[in-house]
């Protein structure tokens, strides 16, 4: 059987592909941070300790760093894996205009790092690179292989950094590196800070009485929004082709920032209306089905655009022009932005303790996703939703510390 060695592991990407690969029977060891917090939350339901399952565990994990080249040389050595999935990065966009040098650090030279580990240590794995759509920047949509990178972000500048040096290492030195440039992909493991999870968490607390308005940035940018658990099979497909070579991964659709909310609030039964221009725009509750209607009235902002959430420099639209996947790995996305939304919120319903409407998560069952093993707690707060669902919402405000750091979190440290 297969071993493979995961960066990122705690990430969300990281969790679905070590679900996935768990599933196939394959050996999974995966780098993690030290933290003063646990940060394995994404994780921890897959994890064995090996002291307690001696020969019986397939999931280890190690400390390290991107930012330390030796321990990744000797991780790489002594693990012998046959794929590394090159994931860990300062992953957030906004963050990184705040954190460039920090980013490029990471996010570039993190990989840099990685692949002299892999040369120095003379083993030869296949090498998968998470590269980013993010590279596009201001290139015109539909974006595809051959499209030039236009890159607007530190981010996108370390990433393209990283995805030219995979290439390089491919070229160079014969590594089976293969880039997935691929476009947004969310999920309910999605991080907090960004944009769809950020807006589906403040909808579930909103109805559940914690929370009266989300401040977002930039209503007007549009993304390809596709499902995490697809896009990390289509990490390891790329990884089991007999050449190594450079995919784009997307849905082919596009939609806004506003509709993303809108369709959000609409799938619960609140419809959205829209009052003043760009940096002072709200979104007023129009209408509230009568579920809700004790934490939610006509007329209640519950979107507030700040610009302090817009970017110094803004990707306008990204939409993947998907022929290459289609036709050279006969890929087809299941899961389409409409079932995405209602799973995001299904999800972060379930873990704020309220029955959802059950649609999105109809959706994942109906599709056989039987190798996701949803975590029995919410992934990010480690609470036991399934045990706690449902709860009767009332309409107040934070009245313990809990709940008003989750409204600092929601309202002032997200970016
Ligand atoms: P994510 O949830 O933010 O996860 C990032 C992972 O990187 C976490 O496990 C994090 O560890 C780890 N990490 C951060 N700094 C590190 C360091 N210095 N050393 C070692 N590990 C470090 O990101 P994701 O959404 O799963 O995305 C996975 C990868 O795909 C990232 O490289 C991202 O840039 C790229 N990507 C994502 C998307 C998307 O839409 N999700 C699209 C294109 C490309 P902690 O848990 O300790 O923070
Ligand atoms: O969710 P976002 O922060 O994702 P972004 O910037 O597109 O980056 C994500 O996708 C990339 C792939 O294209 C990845 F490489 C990257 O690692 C990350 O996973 O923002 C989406 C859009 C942006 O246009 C942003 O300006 O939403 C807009 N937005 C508006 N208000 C907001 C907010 N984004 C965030 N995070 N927070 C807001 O309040």
């Amino acid at each position: 059987m297969k071993t493979a060695l995961i960066t990122g592991i705690t990430g969300q990407d990281g969790s679905y592909l070590t679900e996935f690969l768990l599933a196939q029977g394959y050996t999974v060891h995966g780098i993690i941070r030290r933290s003063s917090v646990f940060n394995t939350n994404r994780i921890d339901h897959v994890y064995k300790d090996p002291n307690a399952v001696n020969g019986h565990a397939q999931l280890f994990l190690h400390y390290g760093d991107l930012s330390d080249p030796g321990l990744l040389t000797e991780l790489i050595y002594n693990i012998r894996p046959d794929e590394v999935y090159h994931l860990g990065a300062q992953s957030h966009v906004r963050v990184s205009f705040d954190m460039p040098e920090y980013t490029g650090n990471i996010t570039a030279m993190g990989t840099t790092r990685l692949l002299e580990a892999i040369r120095r240590s003379g083993v030869r794995p296949r090498f998968y690179q998470a590269s980013s759509s993010e590279m596009f920047g201001a290139a015109p949509p539909p974006q595809n292989e051959r499209t030039p990178f236009a890159p607007q972000s530190p981010y996108a500048v370390a990433k393209l950094y990283a995805y030219w040096m995979a290439c390089n290492y491919r070229d160079a030195y014969g590594l089976f590196a293969c880039n997935g440039i691929l476009f947004n992909h969310e999920s309910p493991r999605r991080g907090e800070t960004f944009l769809t999870r950020k807006v589906t968490r403040a909808l579930a607390f909103m109805l559940s009485g914690k929370q009266r308005t989300v401040y977002l940035g930039n209503l007007d940018a549009r993304r390809d929004w596709g499902y995490a658990p697809e896009y990390v099979q289509m990490m390891w497909l790329m990884l089991q082709q007999d050449q190594p070579d450079d995919y784009v991964v997307g849905t082919g659709q596009t939609h806004s920032v506003r509709e993303f909310v809108e369709d959000a609030f609409a799938y619960v039964g609140i419809e959205l209306e829209w009052r003043g221009a760009r940096e002072h725009e709200q979104g007023i509750v129009r209408s509230v089905a009568s579920r809700w209607d004790h934490v939610l009235r006509p007329g209640d902002v519950v979107v507030q655009v700040l610009p302090k959430y817009f970017r110094p420099t803004e990707v306008d639209v990204l939409q993947a022009d998907i022929t290459k996947v289609r036709q050279r790995l006969h890929w087809e996305p299941r899961v389409l932005y409409h079932d995405l939304v209602r799973i995001m919120v299904d999800y972060d319903l379930l873990f704020e303790g309220l029955e959802p409407p059950g649609e999105g998560i109809a959706v994942e069952q109906t599709l056989g996703y039987t190798w996701i093993q949803q975590p029995p707690y919410n992934v990010t707060g480690g609470l036991d939703s399934y045990q706690r669902m449902p709860i009767k919402a009332e309409r107040r405000l934070a009245s313990t510390v809990a709940e008003l750091l989750a409204q600092v979190e929601s309202d002032d440290l997200v970016e």
